[in-house]
């Protein structure tokens, strides 16, 4: 028998992911300034428990001893963001060297290790001074300061780093910032703008996105892989029949008007345009064409389906609601639908001719309670993963254009507003001490790095 029976080709490359905010602790050294999840998080009941992101799981301090575990792991590719806050601690202007300090260290010590550092300009933590002068991204002042932000990044990383990825995930800062109102459901600043004005936000989120892949460009000392790290609403099939995967695609397409379809085509599509009606964001061509900045490569975080189905009415499509029963791991949102890894990177290629996708994200939430020996066995994260990388080798033995994968996350770590509490770590952190363990699924992932074939 074949040992190996979905082997990945050698340019595929495995890595893991982090985010300041997440990781990073230190909140109030070295001259960082603060940022709206600093602010967010004093309010109290906005997070779980109240729980910050002041300690976190202290990277700034131990990241070479992570680094060790990248290596232990075999990884070649770590995933950080920086936090802007850190570097211009209210957002613009004066620059704190102390912080800029940190990401050479981070990025040198990767460098040794033989990992390439992956850098996210902006996950979440908006520096507060911008918030509080300009009402944060309800205001197109703060692109323009986010171009600024990531010129000085380039001058200062890109003679070693090469691949950055703009923002994450434009609906969890826009539309989770800006306009949601349940708790542990919304994000900072937690704002509830009514559909126009989160519109704008999404806009300005948009535009930050094509301004720093511009700015980047301008500023590298050297060509530079750029991208984003986004969530669309990953649709797929109900079934893998031609009328069901027609309608997988365009609802693919439509219903990533507002983020992802303007990115990929740089405009609005009309099935966006005619269902926000008065709603819909001011915007000019200029603009649209900043969007639109071509990108060397797609990032795509992989959670959960959106399961569409084909109808005979227009527009041809609808979703499929989850059954009650349907298997979903520990977080309200994070259903079960490892398929998505496989038809993510197709529609791609098939809708925008995509030739560089990477999976910038995959995870499962859980408790992890350590049994008597210490021992975390998470079977859930474990079979979640090995799906997700079984769909992606598909992906990759069929043609389709995926060329890595990171797993999310490295380590347990604050998962915004559910805290502590909720997991998403292959290695295991002990909040009282800071210990990390590796849990059964690093060393899984391990075994499927070193293989380089879903075991
Ligand atoms: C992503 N949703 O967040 C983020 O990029 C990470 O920072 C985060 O820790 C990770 O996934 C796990 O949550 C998401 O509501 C937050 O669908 C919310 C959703 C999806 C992703």
């Amino acid at each position: 028998m074949n040992e190996t029976p979905f082997p990945f080709p050698e340019h595929f490359k495995f890595g893991c992911a982090t985010a300041s905010y997440q990781v990073e602790g230190a909140a109030n050294e070295d001259g960082r300034g603060p940022s709206i999840w600093d602010t967010f998080c004093r309010q109290p009941g906005r997070v779980l428990s109240d729980h910050t992101g002041d300690v976190a799981v202290d990277q700034y301090h131990r990241y070479a001893e992570d680094i060790e575990r990248m290596r232990w792991l075999g990884i070649s590719m770590y995933r950080f963001s920086i936090s802007w806050s850190r570097v211009l601690p209210t957002g613009r202007g004066s620059v704190n060297e102390a912080g800029l300090d940190y990401y050479d260290r981070l990025v040198d010590a990767l460098l040794a290790a033989g990992i390439e550092p992956w850098a996210t300009l902006f996950h979440w933590d908006l520096p507060q001074a911008l918030e509080d002068d300009f009402g944060g991204w309800e205001s197109a002042e703060t692109p323009r300061y986010f171009a600024e932000y990531a010129g000085l990044i380039a001058r200062r990383l890109s003679d070693r780093v090469t691949n950055f990825l703009t923002v994450n995930e434009l609906f969890c800062f826009t539309d989770k910032g800006y306009a949601e109102g349940r708790a542990f459901d919304a994000f900072a600043p937690g704002k509830g703008l009514a559909a126009a004005g989160r519109n704008q936000v999404r806009h300005h989120g948009l535009l930050a996105h094509g301004l720093a892949v511009r700015a980047l460009r301008e500023h590298a000392r050297q060509p530079l892989r750029i991208g984003i790290a986004e969530n669309p609403d990953h649709c797929c099939p109900i079934m893998e029949t031609p009328p069901h995967i027609d309608a997988a695609r365009k609802a693919y397409r439509e219903r990533n008007g507002r983020f992802l379809t303007a990115i990929m085509e740089g405009a609005y599509p009309e099935s966006y345009l005619e269902a926000e009606g008065a709603d819909a964001p001011k915007f000019n061509d200029e603009e649209m064409k900043i969007i639109g900045s071509s990108l060397d490569f797609v990032g795509l975080n992989m959670y959960a389906p959106v399961l569409i189905r084909a109808t005979v009415s227009a527009p041809g499509y609808s979703v499929v609601p989850f059954s009650e029963s349907h298997p979903r791991l520990t977080m309200p949102w994070l259903h079960f639908g490892p398929q998505i890894s496989y038809w993510a990177p197709r529609f791609m290629k098939e809708l925008w001719g995509v030739e560089s996708v990477y999976i910038t994200e995959n995870g499962c939430a859980a408790l992890d309670r350590p049994n008597l020996d210490g021992e975390i066995l998470d079977t859930d994260r474990l079979t979640y993963l090995r799906a997700h990388l079984q769909s992606a080798q598909r992906a990759v033995a069929e043609g389709w254009p995926l060329h890595g994968y990171f797993a999310w996350s490295l380590l347990d770590n604050f998962e915004w507003a559910h805290g502590y509490e909720r997991r998403f770590g292959l290695f295991y952190v002990n909040y009282t001490t800071l210990e990390r363990t590796p849990k059964l699924s690093a060393e899984y992932y391990k075994e499927v790095i070193a293989r380089r074939a879903v075991v």
